[in-house]
């Protein structure tokens, strides 16, 4: 009897224990429907590979060309670390460590559902063990185990590339930090089936920040500085490796109306950027390199060990300015690239009538500063004391925003007024530079400046002054200037 009863109840409880297994599992799956995942990452790690080709690497700022159309294949590709002495400024050398000889790195270029054969090789020459950590890379530590080559070896392994995306590649080997901040990073790219949209011209950028023992513009080899590093107070904040890594004959060109692509990437090792170009709106920027688009952006965040995307259209012949727009890293530690874009002018977009001052550095007018009530007083008798503290005054003012403090200028933005050929070979030259400012290329002290001088609204007393100033300083060959002298300049 009671056998029966318990069979009974069984029953009974039957749809319950039913609603139990079926009804939890059915909460599970809308669990894991929940935790997003792009439905293409699971088909891409199964994609059928077609071919395989040897992949074609590129050193900044140039890329490798677009996959287009290509279905996905076994990628074969190679690099070699160097570490090498190179010009981080002007007389100044450092001791990189690299991936394929530049910084930042080769650049690599991938679709999803291509299966890559890295081989690292670690040049025999070299002092260190290294290994690689691709972010583009699902599997332990982004290859950095399966890839620690010692100096003369060379390692290979492979990986299915299945986000699109573009991800930074680093040297993880211990210090790591010391590894980044000497300058192992890059880009790999990862295209969507079918490609990015194509663009007119591609380029490939990255910030770094480094660490020296001397202050910045300190010449001779430099070496790395670990206690500056780990106060993350670096000396020089740069694009592709140096101060003059995209500027001078660095400097990238397009034409007016071309629509232009820029991967942008932030080795760091410590310092996030502020992205920005001058004279130019970010169309459409791939926000940290991934597939969400933002369009009308000014300035862009990339953290360290990050990217991001950038489109534009060149509307206007003008120098593009790239900088950090934690201004000082630009315009004091070198975070300074130029985009030259030639071509018509176009006066409806840009009539090139309003500029500000000292973000235009390389603009195409010359510029006048504001007009203050000025009076072309008759000279005052001033002691050359007087003069000199006069002028100093004046030069604090107008001159040293660009000139620098010491008159020691910027490089490839500002030239040097102290012990400046340029300035001692000629003063009336001198007087008309202040009077008319200056555009064009001039040479002083063996370096090319091709930039723009705005005309200074000063009186001839001023003029007088300030120049007397600059040429009883900073080695200069101590010429007085007089306000007659001035206005027999004026035209
Ligand atoms: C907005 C930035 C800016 C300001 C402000 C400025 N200059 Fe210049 N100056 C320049 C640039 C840029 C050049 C080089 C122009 C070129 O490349 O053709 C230059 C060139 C010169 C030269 C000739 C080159 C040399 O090195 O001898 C002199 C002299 C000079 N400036 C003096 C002055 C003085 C004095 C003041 C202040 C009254 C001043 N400048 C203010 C940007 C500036
Ligand atoms: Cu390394």
């Amino acid at each position: 009897m009671e056998k029966v009863r318990e069979k009974v109840n069984l029953r009974v409880f039957y749809p319950f224990i039913l609603f139990l297994i079926f009804g939890l599992e059915g909460c599970g799956s809308e669990a894991s429907e929940k935790t997003y995942r792009p439905e293409s990452v699971t088909t891409n790690s199964q994609m059928k590979l077609f071919g395989e080709e040897e992949a074609i690497l590129t050193a900044p700022p140039l890329v490798p060309p677009p996959v287009g159309n290509r279905p996905a294949k076994k990628l074969y590709m190679e690099m070699e670390i160097i570490e090498k002495e190179a010009e981080m400024a002007d007389g100044v050398t450092y001791m990189y460590w690299t991936f394929g000889g530049s910084v930042p790195g080769s650049f690599i270029r991938t679709r999803v559902g291509d299966l890559v054969e890295f081989k690292i090789k670690n040049h025999p020459d070299n002092k260190l063990p290294h290994n690689i950590d691709l972010h583009a890379v699902t599997g332990q530590g982004g290859g950095a185990e399966a890839s620690f080559v010692a100096p003369g070896q060379e390692k290979t392994f492979s990986f299915k590339v299945i986000n699109p995306g573009l991800y930074v590649y680093h040297c993880a080997t211990a210090p790591v930090g010391m590894h980044v901040a000497n300058g192992m990073y890059g880009l790999i790219l990862v295209e969507p089936a079918g490609g990015l949209p194509p663009v007119d011209k591609e380029f490939y950028v990255m910030q770094g920040d480094f660490y020296t023992e001397g202050k910045y513009g300190q010449t001779g080899l430099q070496p790395f500085s670990m206690q500056k590093a780990i106060d993350e107070n670096p000396d020089y904040v740069v694009f592709n490796g140096s101060v003059n890594g995209l500027s001078g004959d660095n400097a990238i060109t397009a034409k007016v109306g071309e629509s232009i692509r820029i991967f942008f990437g932030n080795g760091g090792p410590n310092l996030a950027s502020s992205f920005h170009v001058i004279g130019e709106i970010f169309d459409k920027v791939y926000v940290e390199g991934g597939s969400q688009t933002n369009t009308n952006v000014q300035t862009t965040l990339v953290p360290a060990g990050g990217s991001a995307i950038l489109e534009f259209v060149a509307d206007v012949p003008s120098n593009l300015v790239l900088v950090d727009h934690s201004i000082f890293r630009a315009f004091n530690k070198g975070a300074l690239g130029i985009l030259a874009v030639s071509g018509e002018e176009n006066p409806a977009v840009f009539a090139g009538e309003i500029m500000e001052g000292i973000y235009q550095p390389e603009g195409s007018v010359i510029q006048t500063m504001p007009q203050s009530e000025m009076e072309l007083t008759a000279p005052k008798d001033l002691s050359q004391e007087e003069q000199i503290a006069a002028g100093k005054k004046l030069y604090m003012q107008a001159c040293f925003a660009c000139h620098q403090t010491d008159g020691q200028g910027v490089p490839n933005a500002f030239p040097p007024l102290a012990d400046a050929d340029y300035l001692n070979a000629d003063p009336e030259r001198a007087i008309d530079v202040l009077l008319n400012g200056l555009s064009g290329e001039i040479t002083v002290n063996g370096k090319n400046y091709n930039s723009i001088m705005p005309a200074q609204q000063l009186t001839n007393e001023e003029v007088a002054n300030v120049l007397t100033y600059v040429y009883h300083s900073w080695g200069n060959i101590g010429t007085v200037i007089s306000p007659e002298m001035v206005k027999s300049r004026r035209k």
